[in-house]
């Protein structure tokens, strides 16, 4: 039996995928083993424990497939520890915070509005709501994040956990200047890297693991792998606050946050997506990933060049990353306007808050642009200026239907050339 009406839905969205120009910055093409491995007969097996400790019978396979991608994980960040479970990079951020802290624990994150992430404090998230959340922003005057302000609000009150990491960050991290101003109020550092992992771990921004406590991570962005979370450490630690097991036995952190994840907050592990994470894992120990993932890089930056040269007001004026974020006040447009105006042109970003927006979320001031998606398609530096282009005449032109439709098609045409998966 083939149910048709959701084979065709998907077929519909494989055409969208490939006629399109796909530039939000969390998304990414999976390569077809990626796609095999989370498709696969895996998805039938229960696996709730760890390799070599499992609550069901018949584990024998998964656990090496589980062992295998803890492994190429280690290997690909120089970790000394990886839980590899988390569903996703929201589930990964509630073990950590489940595991080290007790409800009511103040935890300072970056500010939402400045880039970060709805599970680092948001009053609308877990982690809002059971934790007391402070927040550290972006200066005004050159988009970078204010290390003193951290600094300022950290010694003012003693969180437990402080949270680096962003969703919409063009920049790198200060991760030593981070972990110096943790050890002198006592907290652990959680750095959230779901966004530039892949730079990061072929060595091409800073090294959050030297300095971090505890990394969380997506699997499915720059990593370019199946859609889930993972968890690493470099080195393990005693555990501060002192908490124990039922028989009175200190427990290390790794320990932690293991039952932090089951059976703190997940049931039975996906197994085939954990296969499909080790496919991506081993790709991206290879050269060919490398030459990637540096080309990500040159193309947000050539991108960003592009959008300066043209007026467009980037923040902080350029980009470490593979992402930008761009306050489109000066040219009149909001964020909703210039995602659905894009939007019916083919070309994909998503509409983003900018620091110290006045405009409401779903409204917003900006749009926030990411290269890992063309550039899984072999795009390069002169296809950037080419979408820029493209990005600029349908923003210049929102009343002409006419015009909007001539630079679909032509967009429709040119991305034929560039195959999902080669
Ligand atoms: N929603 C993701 C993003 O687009 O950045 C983060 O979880």
């Amino acid at each position: 039996m083939i149910d048709k009406k959701v084979f065709d839905l998907i077929e519909k969205e494989r055409v969208r995928q490939t006629n399109g120009i796909e530039l939000i910055a969390s998304e990414n093409y999976a390569s077809n083993e990626v796609m095999a491995a989370a498709g696969s007969i895996l998805t039938n097996k229960y696996a709730e424990g760890l390799p070599g400790k499992r609550y069901y019978g018949g584990c024998s396979v998964v656990d090496n497939i589980e062992d295998l991608c803890r492994e190429r994980l280690k290997k690909l960040f120089d970790a000394s520890w990886v839980n590899v479970q988390p569903h996703s990079g929201a589930q990964a951020n509630a073990s950590v915070m489940l595991a080290l802290l007790k409800p009511g624990d103040k935890i300072l994150g970056f500010n939402l509005s400045h880039g970060g992430h709805l599970t680092h404090g948001s009053s609308v998230n877990f982690s809002g709501k059971y934790y007391k959340p402070y927040f550290y922003g972006v200066n005004k005057e050159d988009g970078l994040i204010d290390y003193n302000k951290l600094e300022e609000i950290a010694k003012k009150e003693k969180p437990k956990l402080i949270i680096c990491g962003a969703s919409s960050y063009s920049r790198d991290w200060n991760y030593k200047r981070i972990r110096e101003v943790a050890d002198k109020c006592g907290a652990f550092v959680l750095a959230d890297i779901a966004h530039p992992a892949g730079l990061i771990s072929r060595g091409l921004l800073n090294d959050p693991l030297e300095y971090c406590h505890v990394i969380t991570s997506t699997t499915h962005k720059t990593l370019r792998g199946p859609r889930g979370g993972v968890i690493m450490m470099r080195q393990d630690y005693d555990n501060p606050f002192g908490i124990k097991t039922p028989k009175g036995i200190a427990r290390k952190i790794s320990s932690l946050l293991d039952s932090g994840v089951f059976p703190g907050t997940q049931g039975g592990p996906l197994e085939h997506i954990i296969a499909a994470k080790a496919v991506a894992f081993k790709e991206a120990l290879s050269e060919k990933y490398f030459e990637y993932i540096l080309q990500v890089q040159k193309n947000a930056k050539a991108m960003s060049e592009s959008f300066l040269n043209k007026g467009y007001n980037i923040i902080s004026k350029g980009t470490d990353n593979h992402l930008m974020l761009i306050d489109l006040r000066n040219k009149n447009l909001t964020g909703k306007i210039a995602e659905e105006i894009l939007d019916s042109s083919d070309i994909t970003i998503n509409k983003n808050m900018v620091p110290f927006d006045t405009q409401s979320p779903f409204v917003t001031s900006g749009m926030r642009i990411g290269t890992a998606a063309v550039t899984t398609r072999g795009m390069n530096e002169k296809d950037m200026k080419k979408i820029v282009n493209y990005i600029d005449i349908v923003l210049s032109n929102i009343e002409n239907k006419n015009k909007i439709q001539e630079i679909k098609s032509e967009i429709n045409n040119w991305t034929s050339k560039f195959p999902l998966h080669k």
